[in-house]
């Protein structure tokens, strides 16, 4: 897949993705998309969070399972988004409707500090201020993006951090 994409080695840009399951082996399907990450000849992985169980948040089902993972990342952005897409696909998600259960779902969080808004992509994650599966594990590996303000806002739901 990677021979689609033009590498831009001069510029590698740092990344972080928020990784999600709440269907299926929730673990197994994150740690199967960590090993993808790394193995992706445009992507580099630098951390990955503890993982964190969370109720869903502003949806229905079981549990999730989620983590935030940092990357170093030779692509532009777009093509990032076409990789994480890969990745969920090969690992069995299925899209029926907005924010049902899912194996796995990689969204790109921060590209850098870029702020991009086109109708495929925006960055940052347009709600990632209001999701305490995302603020609790960032805070984890880029403390330095995460405010004490933002934790207090998130406050009440309902996630503990299992490893
Ligand atoms: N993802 C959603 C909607 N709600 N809730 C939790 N706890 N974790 C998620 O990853 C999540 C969610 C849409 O992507
Ligand atoms: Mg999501
Ligand atoms: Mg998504």
């Amino acid at each position: 897949m990677i021979d689609k994409f033009e590498l831009r080695e001069d510029m590698p840009v740092i990344a972080f993705i928020g990784a999600g399951s709440n269907l299926g082996d929730s673990k197994g399907f994150i740690h199967k998309a960590l090993n993808e990450l790394e193995r992706f000849k445009g992507l580099s992985l630098l951390d990955i969070s503890p993982f964190f169980r969370s109720k869903p948040f502003q949806a229905v089902g079981e549990d999730y399972i989620n983590a935030v993972i940092k990357v170093e990342c030779f692509l532009n952005p777009e093509d990032l988004l076409s990789v994480l897409h890969s990745i969920e696909n090969q690992n069995g998600r299925l899209r029926s409707t907005l924010n049902a259960p899912r194996t796995l779902d990689l969204d790109v969080i921060f590209f850098g500090h870029s702020q991009i808004d086109s109708p495929r992509l925006k960055i940052p994650h347009p709600r990632w201020r209001e999701r305490a599966f995302v603020l609790l594990p960032l805070q984890c590996i880029a403390p330095e993006r995460v405010s004490d303000e933002m934790l207090k806002l998130v406050w009440g739901q309902e996630i503990r951090q299992i490893k």
